[in-house]
């Protein structure tokens, strides 16, 4: 490697979200799905997380957002008890986006990718951690007997995150949607400046569907769970960010790996890269034909997260996602997610085109 390419490592230009300084809330049922008001303005439960279900504590109770409409309710240790339907309905307060789903529409858009910033509870974050043996968990070794989503409820919960949801299927503009490969907690370790990384790569075709017409219709968005705090000192992914757009996959000039006899030569690292930094919790949506590979580990710690690839119902998997939903349906996790995320983790994962 040259002096000026040398000088140009690690130069990733990156692009910074910060944690929020407000969030909006869901009104969840018992069952999961989220109050919101129809067009008449009554209240309603609905299972989508668009701008409809997005809410915002005020003194007496809660505003809606899209029509600015108040309801009274006496709140009581983050429940309120609401009549819908002509049916009694108790609601917890939960933890909503920073901004309306609408919002990060136009922005997924606009440039083929959206930082949901710090969208999952700090609860789930916790577990997370726990299962990818990372934060504060990093002394346990990360489980391998049984898939993740078995391990832990909040490995479901990520899962399901609605507004993503809700986000991956405008953007694809289906509703059928299923996972390209079990969902894993994985950590990046640091790096020891030697060993082999991975390369520029997008992820379209995924699965075993030959190449892909990057011109054709869209057919995958990717989205990676930051379990830990992501930045550019411990490897949070690296982008080319809107080069979804490009008529190709990434320039040999960025694998040096793959054409010569190193196969450790580092990926292209300078200013033209881009890394997304976000607080643990948040969730990065990207156009699967994006260019982009894990970034350089420099911290003394493991990075945590949880990388998922949301395909049409056309696409083959890259691996049969239906054994480890079975195993979830036979598990006690199972029991700890409510009604809405047990129909679309079923959905996701035991859906395989024909
Ligand atoms: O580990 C990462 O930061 C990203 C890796 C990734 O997205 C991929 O392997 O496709």
């Amino acid at each position: 490697m040259g002096q000026t390419e040398q000088q140009q490592e690690f130069q990733e230009t990156p692009v910074t979200f910060e944690q929020p300084v407000h969030r909006y809330v869901f009104l969840t049922a018992p069952d999961g799905n989220m109050l919101g008001l129809d067009d008449s303005g009554e209240p309603v439960l609905f299972d989508e997380a668009d701008d409809r279900v997005i809410w915002d504590q005020v003194p007496n109770g809660f505003k809606h957002i899209a029509t600015d409409k108040e309801i009274s309710v006496e709140i009581d240790a983050n429940n309120c008890t609401l009549v819908i339907n002509g049916n009694k309905t108790r609601l917890a307060v939960a933890h909503g986006p920073e901004k309306l789903p609408s919002e990060y529409l136009e922005h997924l858009q606009r440039n083929g990718w959206v930082c949901l910033t710090s969208i999952l509870p700090p609860n789930t974050v916790d577990r997370l951690q726990h299962t990818a043996g990372c934060d504060n968990y990093e002394h346990l070794e990360r489980r391998t007997d049984m898939p993740a989503v078995c391990q832990d409820a909040a490995v479901g919960r990520a899962i399901c995150e609605p507004v993503s949801l809700w986000l991956i299927r405008n953007y694809l503009g289906t509703r059928d949607l299923h996972l390209a490969h079990p969902p894993n907690c994985i950590s990046l370790a640091p790096y020891d400046g030697e060993s082999r990384v991975q390369g520029w790569h997008a992820d379209i075709p995924y699965g075993r569907n030959g190449p892909a017409d990057r011109k054709g219709p869209l057919k995958a968005v990717q989205r990676n769970v930051c379990i830990s705090a992501f930045s550019k000192a411990n490897g949070a992914t690296a982008y080319k960010l809107s080069s979804h757009q490009e008529d190709s996959g990434p320039p040999e000039a960025w694998n040096p790996a793959h054409q010569g006899d190193d196969p450790t030569l580092r990926p292209y690292s300078g200013p033209d890269a881009d890394v997304v930094e976000a607080p643990a919790g948040s969730i990065v949506l990207y156009d699967a034909r994006t260019w982009h590979r894990a970034g350089f580990n420099h911290s003394d710690h493991k990075r945590g997260a949880m990388l998922m690839s949301f395909q049409t119902a056309d696409v083959t998997p890259k691996k049969d996602t239906r054994p480890s939903c079975r195993k979830l349906h036979e598990s006690p996790v199972y029991n700890e997610l409510n009604a809405r995320e047990q129909r679309e983790i079923t959905e996701l994962m035991m859906n395989q085109p024909d």
